[in-house]
């Protein structure tokens, strides 16, 4: 299913001020299926490995922290053009040059506490569901 689905996050702000049923809300409005979810709390070690390409960034300790801050909901979405198409729906990594009616633009409360994350190529969209999902996990 490569090009047709994307691995995201809602982030541990947005789930812990009850914005999780909002957002599943847009993302079934944009006509993006759930092929998969499930609630967790990251741990330190599974945050190193997802967001590895960041290490050494000065903003790389904030974000491990805070995304093991608090539970977690991760699903594998799929929709025509997945990555691109859900990346337009949560808009800018920076709530304030997001556009109206975003994810990001209406949860965001920083850069770091962006409510929710997408991913950014196919090749990442397969890595990151791959590390969240067993095949027997995806619909
Ligand atoms: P993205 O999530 O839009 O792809 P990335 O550059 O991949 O953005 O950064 C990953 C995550 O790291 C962001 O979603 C955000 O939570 C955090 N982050 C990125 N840049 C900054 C920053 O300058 N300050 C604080 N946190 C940042
Ligand atoms: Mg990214």
């Amino acid at each position: 299913m490569s090009g047709n689905f994307t691995l995201s996050i809602i982030k541990p702000n947005a789930v812990r001020t009850g914005k999780t049923g909002p957002i599943l809300a847009i993302i079934n409005e944009a006509g993006f299926e759930i092929a998969a979810l499930k609630m967790v709390r990251i741990s330190r070690k599974q945050a190193e490995v997802f967001y590895e390409v960041h290490k050494g960034k000065p903003f790389y300790e904030g974000l491990i922290g805070f995304m093991t801050s608090g539970p977690v909901f991760v699903m594998i979405l799929k929709h025509e053009n997945a990555v691109e198409e859900f990346r337009r729906l949560i808009g800018d990594t920076d709530p304030e040059k997001a556009e109206a009616g975003t994810i990001r633009k209406l949860y965001a409360v920083s850069v770091q506490m962006n409510a929710i994350h997408g991913s950014d190529c196919d090749e990442n969209a397969v890595r990151e569901a791959d590390l969240f999902f067993s095949g027997f996990e995806r619909f």
